[in-house]
């Protein structure tokens, strides 16, 4: 029987690593060589091999940038490793339309994903395999691999959200995720360990 109505999905989310295929994703790579500043450790980063992958995002973006009621869909690999004692991390963003949530959810791997408000509050939650997380509006939002793995996730987010990485890249997270004794520990004036 042939049915011209019901048709196959444009993009497929494979439920055990959390990656996309499909035409309409877009995928991109973030090395070393990429991070410049990212990292506390500028002397270990730039000694390490620059062409080494840190993260990667592939991402299926159905709406046109800023469209308002629209959703965007993403995973986001990153691979294990550190740069000084302080481990691989997205670079980390406000919402350039700060009134614009998003959830995560962890799919492979162990991280910590770091959280911090406009007034430079900061605090953290694990992301392990199924762990949720609601970023609130207005927060800004990085996730660090805390495993010996590749840690996935997947993100939703408003299609009209765009990206504010300016502020992260002038003035940084207040907390940085390294490690000490074998242990992450989230470091600033106040030391979380997990
Ligand atoms: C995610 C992030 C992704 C990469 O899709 O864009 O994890 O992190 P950076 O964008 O901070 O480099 C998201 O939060 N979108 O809004
Ligand atoms: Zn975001």
């Amino acid at each position: 029987m042939q049915n011209e109505i019901i048709k196959n999905s444009l993009v497929n989310l494979d439920i055990y690593s959390g990656q996309l295929t499909g035409k309409p994703v877009i995928k991109s790579i973030k090395k070393i060589a990429d991070l410049k500043n990212v990292f506390a450790d500028e002397e270990s980063r730039f000694t390490m091999q620059q062409d080494k992958p840190v993260y990667e995002v592939e991402v299926y973006l159905p709406e046109e940038e800023d469209t308002e009621g629209g959703l965007y869909f993403g995973t986001t690999i990153i691979h294990p490793g550190k740069v000084g004692s302080e481990y691989f991390m997205t670079r980390g963003h406000f919402h350039a339309k700060r009134d614009t949530a998003e959830y995560y959810w962890g799919m492979q791997g162990e991280g910590v994903l770091i959280l911090m408000d406009s007034e430079r509050n900061i605090w953290a939650e694990k992301m392990i395999p199924g762990s949720l997380h609601y970023i609130n509006r207005a927060l800004a939002h990085r996730v660090a691999n805390t495993g010996a793995s590749p840690l996935i996730f997947n993100a939703c987010w408003p299609s009209d959200a765009g990206h504010n990485y300016e502020e992260i890249a002038q003035n940084g997270f207040a907390a940085r995720l390294i490690e000490e004794n074998s242990q992450p520990v989230l470091k600033s004036e106040i030391e979380v360990k997990f």
